[in-house]
C-alpha cells in the first residue's frame, strides 16, 4: 500500500526526533566546555522548545453528522485497527474537542465548564488555569472507561431561558435559530465549552493536534474556535454529505468561515457508500459522483480538484481489514495525499527555518565568545613573548604599562554607563506601548465607539480604526528599535576603536511578521463582524466575550513582539557584560603574569607553553561546535524518511523507534468498546 498521510507524518516527526537529539547533543558540548552563558542558553532554550511544541493543526470542520469523527479514523487512527472517536449516530459532538499531546503529562479528558462563560474569560486565558478544568483521567488500558469518559463531549444540560441568553445560547433577535424548549421553558446547551484530549498517540506526540468542532452555525458557537483556532489551522477539511448535497447551512458555514484562504481548505463529499444503487450500474454511479463533485465545486467557488468525493466508513472499515482494494474504492488516499502535499513541505519548511537560524546564532554567538578569549591569549603571548632574555627593570616597566592600560581600560565605564542609561530609556519607552494595558485601553476606545452607533452597525468601522492604531503601535515599536539600534551601533563602534572591544551587533529580530499577524486577526475579524455579528454585540454578554477573546489574541502578538525585542536587547547588553569581565579578568593575569615572572625567571617558558595548550584547546573547541551545529543544519535540509524514500543514511543516522509498541497496545485495547457502541 502507498506510505499514507500518516506514515509520512510519522517520518517527520522522525526527523524532528533526531534533530532534537543532535541539538541536545550541542547543548551539553557547550555545557562541558562551560560556553553556555545567558545568551546562548536562552538562545538553546527556545530552540529547544519550538523544536518540541511547534504543532500542526488540522481542523475538521462540518455541520452535524456528515462524518467528521468517522473522517478522523479512518486517516489518522485506521493503523491502530479499530476507532478510536465515538461515531455513532445520534451522539453528537457538542464542544469543540482537541485531540493532542501534551509531554509530561497524564492521559487526560479536560473539559472547560459551560459556566465559564459567565465569567467572561476567554479560552486563551482559561487554557493556563488548570483549575478552571475538569479533569478526567483517561485510563487507556480501560476500554470500558475510556469510551465513558469520551463520550462526555456529547453531554448536554439543561437551563432557564434566562441562563440561555447569558451564555450565548439564545438570542430574542433571531428566534429561529433559537434552540428548543422543553415543557417547563428550559433549553438544551452543550455542558462543556471546550475539550481537550491528551492521548498517547504516536502522531500525536509528533506534534499533531487534531480538532473535531461541533456544527458551527449552531447559535453559541464558541467565538475563539471560529476567529482564532479555525484561521491558524494548517488545514481545514470541510465535510459535506454526497446522500445530502449542499445543504444551506453547509453553505453559511463554508460562507462565513471558511471562504477565504482557499490553499489550506480541502473539500470532502463524504458518504459516496451511500450513492450505491442496485439498480444502476457502477459507471453511473461513478458519473454521479462525478457530478456531484462539479456541483459542489461550482458551488463553494473552488476548483473540482480541490473536492474530494470519498467514503469514510467504508475507508476505515478497509484498513482495518487490511483491503487494498477496497481502501481504493473508498478514495480516501486521494484526499490523503492532497492532505500530505500540502502540509509537509509546510511543516519542513517551518522547522528548517527554526532550526538553521537558531544555530546559526547559536555558533555565531559561541565562537565569538571563543575568537574574544583566543584573541587575549594571543596578545598575552606576544607581551611574554617580549620579555624574554629581559631583565627585571624590563618586567617592572611592563608591570607599570599594564597598570596604564588597566586605568586607560576603565575610563570606558563613563561611557558603558551613558550608553546604559539612554537603552533602558529608549527600551522603556518602547515597552509601554507594547503592553498589555495599552491594548486594553485601544480595545477600550473601540468599544466605546461601538457602543455610540446604533445597533453597532459602526462595529466593523470601529473595529477597522482599532487595527489602524494598533498597526501604527507595532509599526513605530519597530522604528523604535531600529533607532535603539543606531544608537547602539555607534556606542559599539566607539568602544571598539578607544577601548579594545569587539562588540558586534546581532541580527535584528523579524519582527514584520507580526504586522502581518495583525493584518490576519484583522482580515478573520472583519469577516465575522457581519452584520449578524454586529447585532449580537449588542448583548452585553457577547460583548464582553468579544472583547475579552480580541485582547488575548492581541496580546499573544504584542507579547512575542516585546519578548522577541526584549530578548535582542538582553542579549546585546550581556555581550557587553561578558566582554567586560573578561577584559578585567585579562588585565589581572596578565599582571599575575608578569609578577609571578618577576620573582621566577622560569615561569616564563611555563606561561608560555601553557598559553599554547590553552589556544589549541579552543580551536578543537571552535572546530567541534562548528561540526555539531553543522550536522545540526545539514540535518534539516536532509530529505526526511519516508517522504521521498531518498533519506540520507549518513545524515539521518539510527532510525528513529517511535516507541510504536508502547501506544499501539493502549489504543487496541481501548477500541471494543467503542466499535461495541457503534454496532449497538
Ligand atoms: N454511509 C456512510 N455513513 C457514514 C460515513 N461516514 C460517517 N457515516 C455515518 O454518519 C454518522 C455521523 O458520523 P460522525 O462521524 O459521527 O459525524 P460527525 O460529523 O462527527 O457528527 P457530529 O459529531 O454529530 O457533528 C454516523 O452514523 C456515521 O456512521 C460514510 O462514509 N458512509
Ligand atoms: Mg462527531
Amino acid at each position: 500500500m502507498q506510505p499514507s498521510f500518516a506514515i509520512s507524518l510519522d517520518a517527520l516527526g522522525g526527523w524532528r526526533t533526531a534533530l532534537a537529539r543532535r541539538l541536545d547533543d550541542l547543548a551539553r558540548y557547550l555545557q562541558e566546555q562551560d560556553l553556555v552563558d545567558g545568551t546562548s542558553g536562552a538562545q538553546l532554550t527556545s530552540l529547544h522548545e519550538r523544536l518540541a511544541n511547534e504543532k500542526l493543526v488540522v481542523a475538521f470542520v462540518a455541520e452535524f453528522s456528515r462524518g467528521k469523527s468517522e473522517l478522523i479514523n479512518a486517516i489518522f487512527f485506521a493503523d491502530t485497527g479499530r476507532r478510536i472517536l465515538p461515531a455513532t449516530p445520534g451522539r453528537t459532538t457538542m464542544c469543540p474537542v482537541e485531540l493532542g499531546w501534551t509531554n509530561g503529562e497524564e492521559p487526560v479528558l479536560s473539559l472547560l465548564p459551560i459556566e465559564t462563560r459567565f465569567e467572561g474569560l476567554s479560552l486563551a486565558e482559561l487554557r493556563a488555569q488548570p483549575r478552571a478544568w475538569r479533569r478526567l483521567p483517561l485510563v487507556v488500558d480501560d476500554p470500558d472507561q475510556l469510551a465513558q469518559s469520551l463520550l462526555e463531549v456529547t453531554r448536554t444540560e439543561w437551563v432557564s431561558q434566562q441562563q440561555a441568553r447569558q451564555l450565548g445560547f439564545w438570542d430574542d433577535a433571531t428566534p429561529d435559530d433559537n434552540p428548543p424548549v422543553d415543557g417547563e421553558g428550559r433549553v438544551e446547551v452543550p455542558a462543556w465549552r471546550h475539550a481537550l484530549i491528551n492521548y498517547p498517540h504516536p502522531l500525536l506526540k509528533q506534534g499533531l493536534v487534531v480538532l473535531d468542532t461541533p456544527g458551527l452555525n449552531a447559535i453559541g458557537a464558541e467565538p475563539e474556535l471560529t476567529l482564532s483556532l479555525l484561521p491558524t489551522a494548517h488545514a481545514t477539511v470541510f465535510i459535506l454529505g454526497a446522500d445530502t448535497g449542499v445543504t444551506r447551512s453547509d453553505m453559511e458555514i463554508w460562507r462565513d468561515h471558511l471562504g477565504s484562504h482557499a490553499p489550506t481548505r480541502f473539500v470532502v463529499l463524504n458518504k459516496i457508500d451511500a450513492l450505491e444503487d442496485p439498480l444502476a450500474t457502477p459507471e453511473q454511479v461513478k458519473a454521479q459522483i462525478a457530478s456531484q463533485q462539479t456541483e459542489t465545486a461550482r458551488m463553494l467557488d473552488l476548483s473540482a480538484a480541490r473536492v474530494f468525493p470519498l467514503s469514510a466508513r467504508q475507508a476505515l472499515a478497509a484498513r482495518v481489514a487490511h483491503d487494498d482494494e477496497s481502501l481504493r474504492a473508498s478514495r480516501l488516499p486521494e484526499l490523503e495525499a492532497a492532505l500530505g502535499a500540502q502540509l509537509l513541505p509546510q511543516r519542513r519548511t517551518v522547522l528548517e527555518h527554526v532550526v538553521v537560524e537558531g544555530t546559526q546564532q547559536i555558533e555565531t554567538q559561541v565562537s565569538r565568545q571563543l575568537g574574544d578569549t583566543r584573541r587575549q591569549l594571543a596578545e598575552q603571548t606576544l607581551e611574554l613573548r617580549g620579555l624574554r632574555g629581559r631583565n627585571s627593570a624590563k618586567v617592572r616597566l611592563m608591570l607599570q604599562r599594564v597598570d596604564t592600560e588597566t586605568a586607560e581600560f576603565e575610563q570606558c565605564t563613563t561611557l558603558l554607563q551613558a550608553m546604559r542609561s539612554v537603552h533602558a530609556r529608549m527600551l522603556k519607552d518602547l515597552m509601554i506601548d507594547l503592553s498589555a494595558d495599552r491594548i486594553r485601553a485601544e480595545v477600550a476606545e473601540m468599544q466605546k465607539a461601538m457602543g455610540a452607533t446604533l445597533l453597532n452597525l459602526g462595529a466593523k468601522k470601529a473595529f477597522v480604526a482599532l487595527c489602524a492604531r494598533l498597526d501604527a503601535l507595532l509599526v513605530s515599536a519597530l522604528q523604535r528599535n531600529a533607532e535603539i539600534r543606531d544608537m547602539l551601533a555607534a556606542s559599539f563602534a566607539r568602544l571598539n576603536a578607544e577601548f579594545g572591544f569587539s562588540l558586534a551587533l546581532g541580527k535584528a529580530p523579524e519582527l514584520t511578521r507580526y504586522v502581518e499577524e495583525l493584518k490576519l486577526i484583522e482580515s478573520n475579524y472583519v469577516q465575522y463582524l457581519g452584520l449578524t455579528l454586529a447585532m449580537r454585540l449588542s448583548q452585553p454578554t457577547f460583548m464582553e466575550q468579544f472583547r475579552r477573546m480580541l485582547i488575548s489574541k492581541l496580546r499573544v502578538v504584542f507579547e512575542n513582539v516585546s519578548s522577541e525585542i526584549e530578548m535582542w536587547n538582553k542579549s546585546t547588553s550581556a555581550q557587553v557584560d561578558a566582554q567586560l569581565r573578561e577584559r578585567r579578568r585579562n588585565f589581572k593575569r596578565r599582571r599575575e603574569t608578569l609578577e609571578r615572572v618577576q620573582v621566577a625567571g622560569g615561569e616564563l617558558e611555563t606561561r608560555l607553553a601553557e598559553l599554547d595548550t590553552q589556544d589549541e584547546r579552543l580551536q578543537k573547541t571552535l572546530a567541534r561546535v562548528h561540526e555539531l551545529a553543522e550536522g545540526l543544519r545539514a540535518h534539516a535540509l536532509a530529505a526526511p524518511l519516508g517522504t521521498d524514500g531518498q533519506a540520507d543514511e549518513a545524515l539521518l543516522g539510527a532510525p528513529i523507534g517511535l516507541d510504536l509498541d508502547i501506544d499501539l497496545p493502549l489504543v487496541e485495547a481501548a477500541a471494543p468498546a467503542v466499535e461495541r457502541r457503534v454496532h449497538a
